[in-house]
């Protein structure tokens, strides 16, 4: 069954389930907000639904239920490889079904058919300053694409027509767009790459490769089948980190307007060019190669690494890749990829960085009593992987994740529509209401989080 088909067969179960609740029990309180959550970034309030995906904080992202294990498991791969397509991951979070080879392998088909990307993009791409972060050249390219929007251009025919646009029908408008913009994500993030580092020429799309070896191939690295693989470990488990994250949020926001997907994929992109978010990736390799630098290109003995990383934390500096504003864990993403590392790299000299640093930094964060997860998160070795296999460019990390990350935003955003979402517009208070308030309050000031050893 094609996507479409998927999802219009889940329809109206999810449908009814989601009307009962509001029907039922729509006045049932979930949850309090203290003035702590709202003026500490609204952390842990419930604020929104999503069934693409789950993180538990002690066992990380379930991918519409399945862990990052299963979906490696479970998901179709094509022959020879270790990671699956994905086009099997797209199906997974769009049709709420593992799909079977044949379906995943219809999504790599249409995304195949779809990958031809308008000239005026690669214009758009090129007419910025050299010295332009590859995610405003992404986000930029995005919406270039924007003009082809099919919901957009039916929604300003006929929305106010005779014919009209039923809303129940939006979502699969949403579908269409998602599956053009996704079909030209690798040949958009290896023309910046070409473009900025290498000879910017354009490598066509190829049948025979799917979505994510096609990137690999698109970037140079054709001959190159453990990269390939790499390539699709990585756009698979980038792909969503459930609703509440900068860029999957700010998606759903943008499209809860009734923006577009382009529109909605492009302001995603935005957020998840910040430090705190996607970029930490970037900011993670240059970190390492620092550490490096400091110990004069050399690997530090344990006491070495404790005390200069103790040193930084005194300094009140961020360790980048380590921490998590969900995760109370080791982030799963991240123990895959240190697998593959320990299999296929184990002598590199920046992953046994990464291990050391593993070992070391947890029981100092956790020391400070006030890092709430000293645990690495995803990004704490993706770049020491893709540095290994040759992509040095650190500052495109982030369009990779992106890449990936567009296939979770789509399925978060084409189900808001199928389920009817309304705009989104949470209210607002000021400071001297919050201040009146406690004016008739006991002090109930914030107990830290216990310290873990
Ligand atoms: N190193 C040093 N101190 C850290 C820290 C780290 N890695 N992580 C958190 N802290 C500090 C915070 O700065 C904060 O200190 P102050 O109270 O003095 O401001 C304190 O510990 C409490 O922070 P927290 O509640 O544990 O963490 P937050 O939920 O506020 O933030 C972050 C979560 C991921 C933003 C944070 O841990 C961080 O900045 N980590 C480094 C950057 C990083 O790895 N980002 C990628 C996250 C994964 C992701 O989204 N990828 O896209």
């Amino acid at each position: 069954m094609n996507i479409h088909d998927r999802i219009a067969a889940q329809l109206p179960a999810w449908r009814e389930r989601v009307n009962r609740l509001r029907r039922e029990f729509g006045a049932l309180k979930v949850g309090e907000v203290t003035v702590e959550q709202i003026y500490g970034g609204i952390r842990g309030v419930q604020i929104q639904v999503s069934d693409i995906s789950y993180v538990d904080p002690l066992e990380g992202i379930r991918l519409r239920g399945y862990s990052i294990p299963e979906v490696i498991d479970y998901l179709p791969k094509v022959q020879g490889a270790e990671f699956p397509m994905a086009g099997g991951l797209f199906y997974l979070l769009m049709g709420d079904t593992l799909p079977t080879e044949e379906e995943a392998l219809e999504v790599e088909r249409a995304w195949y058919e779809r990958s031809e990307i308008p000239e005026h993009v690669y214009k758009t791409i090129q007419s910025f300053p050299p010295n332009t972060h590859p995610m405003t050249l992404f986000s930029a390219a995005i919406l270039a694409l924007q003009p082809d929007s099919i919901f957009a251009r039916l929604y300003a025919e006929r929305v106010f027509s005779y014919e009209g646009l039923p809303k129940s029908d939006y979502w699969i408008y949403y579908l269409e767009d998602s599956l053009n913009l996704t079909a030209k994500l690798p040949g958009i993030a290896s023309f910046i790459y070409n473009l900025k580092y290498r000879n910017g020429e354009i490598i066509p799309y190829r049948p025979d490769l799917d979505w994510g070896a096609n990137f690999a191939n698109m970037i140079g690295k054709g001959d190159d089948p453990r990269y390939h693989d790499l390539a699709r470990l990585f756009l698979v488990i980038h792909s969503d980190h459930e609703g509440g994250n900068v860029s999957a949020h700010t998606a759903h926001l943008v499209s809860s307007a009734l923006s577009d997907v382009y529109y909605s994929c492009a302001a995603g992109m935005t957020g998840l060019a910040g430090p705190l978010h996607g970029l930490a990736n970037q900011e993670c390799l240059k970190w390492l190669l620092n550490l490096l630098d400091h110990f004069g290109g050399r690997i530090p003995e344990r006491e070495e690494l404790k005390s200069y990383l103790n040193e930084q934390i005194k300094m009140g500096r961020v360790i980048p890749g380590y921490g998590h504003a969900v995760l109370r864990t080791t982030d799963p993403r991240f123990t895959v990829q240190f697998e593959f590392a320990k299999k296929y790299l184990a002598d590199d000299q920046i992953f046994q960085l990464v291990r050391l640093v593993y070992e070391v930094l947890p029981p100092i964060l956790a020391q400070t009593g006030k890092v709430k997860n000293p645990w690495p998160n995803v990004d704490a070795i993706n770049g020491a992987l893709q540095y290994h296999f040759g992509v040095t460019q650190f500052d495109f990390y982030t369009v990779m994740f992106g890449v990936s990350r567009i296939l979770g935003l789509t399925a978060h955003i084409v189900w808001a529509r199928a389920l009817g979402k309304p705009i989104e517009r949470p209210k607002s208070l000021t400071t001297p209401m919050l201040e009146e308030l406690t004016a008739k309050a006991q002090p109930v000031p914030v107990v830290r989080m216990p310290v873990m050893d």
